[in-house]
This record gives C-alpha cells, structure tokens and sequence, in this order.
C-alpha cells in the first residue's frame, strides 16, 4: 500500500522544526516507516538551491527566478525521495511544499496563481499531500521567534506587509481544502500545540 504524505506549513518561527520531532514521536509510536524531509531541499541537490535561495545577497533575485528555483527543487526531491518512499509504503513527513510556493511566491511576492498551477502540474502532476498542518501565529510573535533562533536568511529580512499576505494566503489555502489542511493555533504554549496536534494526527489515523 503506498505510504501517506503529511506536510507541515506556516510563517516564519510558527514552531514547525520543533513540531516535526513531535510528529516523529508519534509516528515512531505507531510503529510506522517513514522519512523526514523538507523543502526547499531533501537531495543534495535540492539543498543547494536552498542554499541560492536563502542567502541573503545584494543582487535582487526576479520573481520568476525565484519560483523556478524552487520547483526545479521540488522536482529533485519528488523524484528522488518522495515518490520512492511513498511507492515503497513508507510515510513522508515534509516541512513546506507547494502551499508555501502558493504561500510565499504567490501571496508574498504577487505572482500569477495560474503560474504556478502551470508549474505544479509539471512536476508533480496530481500528487498532493494526503494532510497538511497549517500551523498559525500572529506574523509580529513569529519573526520575533524566528530572530531569537538565529539570522535572517532572504526571507525574514522581508517586511511584515509580506508575511501578513503570506499567512492570509495559508488560512485561504486551509479554507479552500479542508478535507486535508487542519489549522494549528500556534500561538499556545508548546503544550497546548502539541495537544491540537496529536488531536489531529489521530483523527487522520482513523480514516487510514
Ligand atoms: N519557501 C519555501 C518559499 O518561499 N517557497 C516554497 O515553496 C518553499 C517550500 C525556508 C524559506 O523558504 C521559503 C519560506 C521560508 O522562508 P524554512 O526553513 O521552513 O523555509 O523556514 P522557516 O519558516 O524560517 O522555518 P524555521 O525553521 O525558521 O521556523 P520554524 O521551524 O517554524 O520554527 P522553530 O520550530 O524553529 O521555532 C522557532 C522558535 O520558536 C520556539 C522554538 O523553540 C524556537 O526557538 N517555539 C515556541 N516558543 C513558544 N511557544 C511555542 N509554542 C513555540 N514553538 C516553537
């Protein structure tokens, strides 16, 4: 049977690196076989054009660039470890996929959704996540996080306007999709998250 795909979204510093080791937690505790990956990223590759896109830099990087880099990525990565595992049963648990492209390149850096769909169609065709966790904070406590954890990489050096269209976009995205996108109230303590999300883990496991 193939393996089910789970992705973990949201803005900046909204916790999901501390979540992911959560999840592992509980996946380890159903016993199941899984990969962790991320995205941008995940081959070798892939983590090089992270590297390009991430490094704060003088040049402007155009939009179109942009996107194109992070579908050639996301290309890599699909080919080379997502539809592997999941073709061999095992889960995959990814941190960010194409709701951030929608997210961040779409929303944030306003460009055409049909682009993108274009581009989406391309590379993975009708894949789709079977659950996403869309984890949600006020952007101010999120960059505020996320700048205690370390340096700015090109994204976090954007303005708030930014990251205000990026989470809208996300709680439409959870909107339009709510057979697999559940909403994370972020802003809790790291209990408190971590209740709504093992909530949400279980109810996914009952329809496995
Ligand atoms: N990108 C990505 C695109 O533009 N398009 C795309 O298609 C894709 C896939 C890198 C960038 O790439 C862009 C978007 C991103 O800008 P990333 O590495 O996922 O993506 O970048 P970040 O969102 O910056 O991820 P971070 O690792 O920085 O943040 P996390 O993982 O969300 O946050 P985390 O877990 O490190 O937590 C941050 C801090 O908050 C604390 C933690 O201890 C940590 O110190 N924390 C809490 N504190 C209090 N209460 C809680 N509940 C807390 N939860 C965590």
């Amino acid at each position: 049977m193939r393996g089910k795909f789970i992705t973990i979204e949201g803005t900046e510093g909204v916790g999901k690196t501390t979540n992911i080791k959560f999840i592992q937690d509980w996946m380890d505790s159903k016993k199941l076989t899984y990969g962790c990956t991320r995205e941008p990223g995940g081959t070798p590759l892939a983590e090089q054009v992270r590297e390009l896109l991430l490094a704060p830099r003088e040049e402007s990087v155009c939009n179109t660039a942009e996107l194109l880099m992070v579908f050639a990525a996301r290309a890599q990565h699909l080919n080379q470890v997502i539809e592997p595992m999941l073709g061999e049963g095992a889960w995959v648990l990814c941190d960010r996929f194409t709701d951030a492209t929608y997210a961040y390149q779409g929303a944030g850096r306003h460009m055409r959704d049909d682009l993108i769909r274009d581009l989406e169609l391309m590379v993975q065709g009708s894949l789709q996540p079977d659950l996403t966790l869309i984890l949600d904070i006020p952007v101010q406590i999120g960059l505020a996080r996320a700048s205690e954890r370390s340096t700015p990489d090109r994204f976090e050096q954007e303005q708030v306007a930014f990251f205000e269209r990026v989470r809208n976009r996300y709680l439409q995205i959870a909107q339009d999709n709510p057979q697999r996108c559940v909403v994370i109230d972020a802003s809790l303590t790291l209990e408190g998250v971590q209740a709504q999300i093992t909530q949400t883990l279980e109810t996914f496991w009952e329809t496995v």
